[in-house]
This record gives structure tokens, sequence and C-alpha cells, in this order.
């Protein structure tokens, strides 16, 4: 039990500064909720204004704008995708606002190595400064162009991924040499360790992502990591989730839930890292809701400020695409009816949510605020230890509390339900998290 305790208390670890969780709990010790309250709204509003920006380079043809589309969802001829094609196609660095979370920005960048582009001058056109971590994407074979930006990216101490991009194109050229058996054609003659007698996908992608690193390692790039992707099913295929696990380990940790709004369910994985980085903030929503705009809730006998509480609720069903519009294009995706897929979900819609709804709820959750109080150390001990005392907030913040986290809960429980009927009778489950 010790660790599950443990475990709680770590997830509801407050990311913000000590400087603002000093001036909230001098408030409180004020019992000066307003004050309190419009801290915690400003540190949501700054997390509002968090960007997170992404720059996409390599070489023209590389993959960068298919890149950008598959990073965002959405397919190459759709409304708001990046313009792709066989001949020079990007000349401006493009900015790419996620369709829903426009706070996460891909930069199409154009090709390096072109006549209008060249190494030496390359990163101060694009404006090297702007981005947060860079991708470099090669196809084919590792080129001088993409190893000079590499080195330069790393001497100017960005970060960068080395991206090998068109995967499937090389595993279904290898393919080529051998017969429908997977036997090599030219038998025995030309099996070697990386060519085996048998077709092996694996051997092909270890090849190639063995290549891409020993090239790295020999221009003095600390700890390579190469990441074999391909347009296709790319947050499910080859390297794809793995990659995106990366960043998100890399990234520092307020901007962690940034960079997890936009993506897609995926996985199981995904799940639960959008529900953890949620839940760190569930505090700071029902400290803002007990604020100045709290207003009596008739048959309650509690104050709260419904507003933000719909707008949290809604935005919780965004990032775990519980919304209609995300729904109907997860149905086609998998060639399954819409209503098969609503028929699993137990919580309401984001176009569902109302006051009236959030009413309901928060009079389901008054139960637990009242029955279990002290459970309020257990997540949140720096600030419930001065709030509780406070009159106008003991019954309000947990109420709030509790609804959001419970809401919380039930949202990410209705995404997996979701993405294991979509994965139904697929064969790609393989690709998923645990
Ligand atoms: N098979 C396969 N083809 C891909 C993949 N990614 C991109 N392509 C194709 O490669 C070609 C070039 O892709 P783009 O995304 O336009 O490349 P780019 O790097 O943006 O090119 P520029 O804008 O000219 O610099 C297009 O025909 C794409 O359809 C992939 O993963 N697999
Ligand atoms: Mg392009």
């Amino acid at each position: 039990m010790a660790s599950a305790e443990a475990h709680l208390e770590a997830e509801a670890l407050p990311p913000i500064s000590e400087g603002d969780m000093n001036e909230i709990r001098a408030a409180l010790e004020k019992g000066d909720l307003t004050a309190a309250a419009t801290k915690a709204h400003e540190i949501l509003s700054n997390e509002e204004k968090i960007q997170l920006h992404i720059a996409v380079t390599g070489e023209s043809g590389s993959g960068k704008s298919s890149f950008i589309n598959a990073m965002r969802g959405l397919q190459d001829h759709e409304e708001g995708a990046a313009e792709i094609g066989v001949m020079e196609t990007t000349m401006e660095c493009s900015p790419y606002p996620h369709p829903q979370h426009s706070h996460v920005i891909f930069w199409d960048l154009p090709g390096i190595g072109t006549p209008d582009f060249t190494p030496d001058t390359y990163l101060k056109q694009v404006q090297f400064d702007r981005y947060d971590f860079f991708i470099i994407i090669s196809s084919s074979r590792f080129t001088y162009n993409a190893a000079t930006l590499a080195e330069e990216i790393q001497a100017q101490g960005k970060r960068f991924y080395f991206v090998r991009s068109k995967v499937d194109q090389d595993v279904s050229n290898e393919r080529r040499l051998y017969d429908e058996q997977g036997v090599l054609k030219a038998k025995g003659k030309q099996a070697t360790e990386t060519r085996p007698q048998l077709f092996d996908e694996m051997a092909v992608l270890a090849s190639i992502r063995q290549d891409c690193e020993r090239n790295l390692a020999r221009l003095g790039i600390r700890s390579p990591q190469v990441f074999l992707v391909c347009r296709d099913d790319f947050s499910m295929k080859y390297d794809g989730p793995r990659l995106l696990q990366t960043f998100l380990d890399d990234l520092p940790s307020e901007k962690k839930l940034r960079f997890l709004r936009p993506l897609a369910i995926t996985s199981w994985e995904v799940v639960r890292q959008k529900k953890k980085e949620l839940m760190k903030y569930v505090w700071l929503k029902s400290l803002a809701s007990c604020g100045a705009s709290a207003v009596p809730i008739p048959g309650l006998s509690t104050s709260v400020d419904t507003a933000i509480l719909v707008t949290s609720l809604k935005e919780y069903c965004r990032t775990f695409g519980l919304t209609e519009e995300s729904l109907q294009k997860l149905a086609k995706q998998v060639n399954k009816p819409v209503k098969e897929l609503k028929a699993i979900i137990k919580s309401p819609l984001d176009h569902e949510i109302t006051k009236d709804v959030v009413i309901k709820l928060l009079t389901k959750s008054l139960g637990s605020a009242v029955q279990y109080p002290l459970v309020l150390l257990k997540f949140i001990p720096v600030v419930w230890g001065v709030i509780g005392c406070l009159v106008s907030a003991a019954i309000a913040f947990p109420s709030t509390f509790f609804l959001l986290r419970n809401f919380l809960s039930d949202a990410a429980a209705d995404a997996e339900r979701v993405l294991q009927k979509a994965l139904e009778g697929t064969t790609q489950k393989s690709h998923m998290g645990s």
C-alpha cells in the first residue's frame, strides 16, 4: 500500500515554480481565497500560452511535409495539410499549427542543399533560435547535408532527432530480392548478415539503423538516436511510438502536457500519460474555481465558478478524442460505424457538457468531498493543509477536485474502450502499448 500512496503523491506534484506555490500558500494562510484562486488562474492561463515550436528539416524530398501531416493526424489531401510532392515543394519556413491544439506548431522548413538553401547559411535562413527542437528527416542514404545539419545543430546546443523516413519503401525494395516463399532469389550466393537467406524485415530495419548510427557517431554526435518511420500509420508502426515517447521524455515538465494534448490516442500508454499530466493540474483548476467568480449553486451549500469546470471538462474530452469530429474520423479510419464507438462511451462528449451537467456532477462529488476530505491530504498535502481551514473553500474545493478527478478518470477509461473497439479485428495490436 505504501508504494501506491507514494505513487499518488508523486502524480499530484504541482508543475509550478516554488515561488508560485509559496504565493498561493501565503494567500491561503492569510485566509485570502480570492488571491490564491487568482494566482491559480494566472498559472493556468500562462500554461495555455506555452507554445511548442518543432522544426522539421532535411534534404528536399526527404518527406518533411509528409511527416508533418502524419504528426498532425492529417492525410496529405486533407484541408490544411502541408503540400507534398515529388518536385521541390517547400520554399519557405511555413508554420503548421495542430488543427485542434494550435499551441503545437510544426515548422516545415525548406530542404537543405538546394541552390537557394546551402548548408553554410541554412540555419540562419530558417531562424534557428525560434525552435524548441529539430527533427532531421533523411530518406535513403546518409548524406553530407544531413551530416552538416546534425553537426551544426549540436554545436549550437539544441536538441535534434534523426528520423529515417520512407522505410516502407526500403522494406519493399529489399523484399523484391526474395521469391514468394521469402527465399533469397540468388540462392545462397548473396546471403550476408544483413541480407539473410530468408527474408527478415527486422534485419532490413536493423541494417538501416546501424548505418545511420555509425555515420552520426563518426561525426562525433553524442549518443545518436535514430528513428525509422513511415508516414502511413506513423504513430503505430516502426519507431513512431518510440519517437513520440522520446520527445515527451525530453521535454521540460511544463511543456509535456502541451505536447501530449494533440497526440492521437494510438496506445494505452498515450492514454495513461495524458491522464497523468492532466491530473497534475486538477488541484489548480479546483482552486481557480473557488475564486471571485464563484457563485452559490442553488440546492448545494457551496459556491463555485461553473464556467471553469465546463471549460475543463470540455478540454478533457478533446484531449481524449471524445468529440463528435474525432469519433467520426476514427470510425472512418477503422471502417466501423461511429454508432458502435459511441455505444461504449459512458461520459458525455464535449458538445454535451453544459452548466447543468456540471451541477449534476458536482452534486455527486459533494458526497465524496464530505466523506473523504482527508484523502486530499494525500494528493495535495501542501495546499489542503491550509485550504481545509477556510470555510468558504472547505466544501467547494474538495467537491470540484473530486468532480474533475473522477471525470478525468472516466474520460480516460472511455478513451481506452474506444481504442480497444477501434482495434478489434485489426492486426495492429502488436504495435500498441501494454
Ligand atoms: N513510400 C513513402 N513515400 C513517402 C513517405 N514520406 C514521403 N513520401 C513521398 O516522398 C515524396 C516527397 O515527400 P514530401 O513530404 O513532399 O517531401 P519534402 O521533404 O517536404 O520535400 P520538399 O518540400 O521539396 O523539400 C512525396 O511523393 C511523398 O508522397 C513515406 O514514409 N513512405
Ligand atoms: Mg515539403
